[in-house]
């Protein structure tokens, strides 16, 4: 059995971190059994990071070794794609992965108006008195790496205006149900997790409401999600 450490499940979607969900959708494409195992604090995992997953009491960290576990078992993500779809594939994953989930960070830990669910949400398991004290500590380097990226410098306007054309992009492909077609394949539970993370932060922000009011991008993440989770 395959045990997936995993957030637990907050703003309506089954697990904090659209890697975690990712993490999910691929353990179900591949078609194995799995259980999910809740962890608040990462700092014991490998890289200190989730999604991880123990089997046979060895950890595989980080969802894109997970993946390629679930590869060297003999599964295959994208067995119908081409080499070149392949491709596209990879730098599908890439943006959703390297740059459209450090906007779901700032949208839900740079916004003022929002951190305060977060910090509720994710570390709710600390006592109220020192919450605000602890979780500040957790905050600054998060809002630190943002500002070290760029990201973390723009208006939220500026930052709109920066995912746009990745958001249009993935709207653009979609011609078929998913990314590449009919079926879904790899690059749809990245994608598809980063935008579900997007539409799920629970107060409104011009990300989120952008993505929320975009009726192919919804529909396609209402389809991945039924196909894999
Ligand atoms: N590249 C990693 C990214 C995982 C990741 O960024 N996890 C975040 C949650 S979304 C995390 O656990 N962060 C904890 C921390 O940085 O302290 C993967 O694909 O699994």
């Amino acid at each position: 059995m395959i045990t997936l450490l995993t957030y637990a499940p907050a703003f309506g979607q089954p697990a904090a971190s659209p890697f975690c969900i990712k993490a999910m959708m691929l353990l179900n494409m591949a078609g194995v059994q799995w259980t999910p195992e809740i962890l608040s604090d990462p700092r014991k995992m490998p890289y200190a990071k989730l999604p991880a997953i123990r089997v046979d009491g060895r950890l595989i960290a980080d969802s894109d070794n997970i993946r390629a576990w679930l590869e060297g078992q003999g599964a295959d993500f994208d067995v119908e794609l081409s080499l070149r779809d392949r491709a596209h594939s990879r730098a599908l994953i890439r943006m959703a992965e390297e740059h459209l989930y450090f906007h779901v960070v700032a949208d839900r830990w740079g916004d003022d108006a929002v951190w305060p669910v977060t910090r509720d949400t994710y570390f709710g398991m600390i006592p109220k008195p020192i919450r605000g004290f602890v979780t500040n500590g957790i905050r600054k380097p998060v809002i630190a790496s943002l500002r070290q990226m760029g990201i973390g410098r723009f208006t939220p306007t500026e930052r709109l205006a920066r995912a746009e054309p990745d958001l249009q992009a993935i709207a653009d492909l979609l011609g078929g149900l998913f990314l590449f077609g009919d079926k879904p394949t790899a690059a749809d539970a990245s994608v598809a997790a980063q935008l579900a993370g997007m539409m799920a932060t629970p107060i409104a922000t011009l990300l989120g409401d952008r993505v929320r009011g975009d009726k192919v991008l919804v529909d396609y993440v209402k389809r991945v999600n039924e196909a894999l989770l």
